[in-house]
């Protein structure tokens, strides 16, 4: 249900169950964290997360959610489990994530993507806040980020609504890095997964990390863990090949630490 393919200093992680749209099985979580640690422990300097087929990932698999006997279910368990753990790793790799949209992106699947660090979409993919049709809550951290990276208004209405949003919007609105023509999706969400495996790995995963620690700092807050981050940031092989490549005039050959 999740390919893997290793490439040159970067991972290719692939959602797998292109006929119910990738959507989310427990089996899949399982596959896909595996996925995640291996990237890591590999050492791979850049992972793309895209999917099969003609969607990205339509959220959970509403298939294994019907509910025969009358049971209540505890969805919040499940979010225990499988999404929160994936949303938290997708942000703990030390490594630059892109999402690549290749279809529609509904529900968790939607979140999910804005859970990475750099979103390319095709331009005929979609965004949506499905939630709301099947009477939930946007999770997998869509409450969090959407109010942040498009505003409350713009929020609360896709939440809302779960009206879909176009690529093209989404790029507009700031809610993803960029909308592309369809057949560009993957080579220049490789060509930049290739930059990154040929980039200071250790500095970036700093600066996501001051990124994303933002949310939460105040502008002082923020200041001092610039400088905690610098000072590590200052000791790294790379840096002094950086400066180094620089005063030669040469292109740098960073090694990722
Ligand atoms: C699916 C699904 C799907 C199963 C398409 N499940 N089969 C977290 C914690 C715990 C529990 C609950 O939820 C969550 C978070 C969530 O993610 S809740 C939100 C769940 N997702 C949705 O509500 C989206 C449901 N899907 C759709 O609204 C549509 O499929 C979209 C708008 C994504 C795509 O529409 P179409 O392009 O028209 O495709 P389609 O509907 O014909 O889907 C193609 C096939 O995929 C179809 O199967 P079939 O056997 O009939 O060909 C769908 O049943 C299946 N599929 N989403 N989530």
């Amino acid at each position: 249900s999740v390919l893997y393919e290793a490439k040159e200093g970067y991972a290719l992680v692939t959602l797998n169950r292109p006929d119910k749209l990738n959507s989310f099985t427990a089996e899949m979580h399982g596959r896909l964290a595996e996925a995640l640690d291996r990237v890591q422990d590999e050492g791979q300097r850049a992972l793309v997360l895209t999917g099969a087929g003609r969607g990205f990932c339509a959220g959970q698999d509403l298939g294994d959610r019907s509910f025969p006997t009358g049971e209540v279910p505890d969805l919040g368990a499940t979010l225990d489990k499988s999404y929160n753990p994936l949303v938290r790793k997708i942000r703990a790799l030390e490594l630059p994530v892109i999402c690549a949209v290749n279809g529609v992106a509904a529900g968790a699947g939607a979140n999910v993507a804005l859970a990475c660090d750099i979103v390319l979409a095709a331009r005929s993919a979609k965004f949506i806040q499905a939630f709301a049709k099947i009477g939930l809550v946007p999770d997998s951290g869509g409450t969090w980020s959407l109010p942040r990276l498009i505003g409350e208004a713009r929020a609360k209405a896709l939440a809302m609504t779960a009206q879909p949003l176009s690529a093209e919007q989404a790029a507009d609105w700031g809610l993803i890095w960029q909308a592309v023509d369809d057949d560009e999706l993957m080579p220049q969400a490789e060509a930049l997964a290739a930059q990154f495996a040929a980039a200071p790995t250790k500095g970036l995963a700093l600066t996501k990390q001051a990124i994303q620690a933002a949310a939460t700092n105040d502008m002082d807050a923020q200041l001092d863990l610039e400088r905690d981050l610098q000072r590590q940031a200052g000791r790294t092989r790379d840096y002094r090949e950086g400066v180094a490549a620089f005063l030669e005039k040469r292109p740098p050959a960073f090694e990722g630490r």
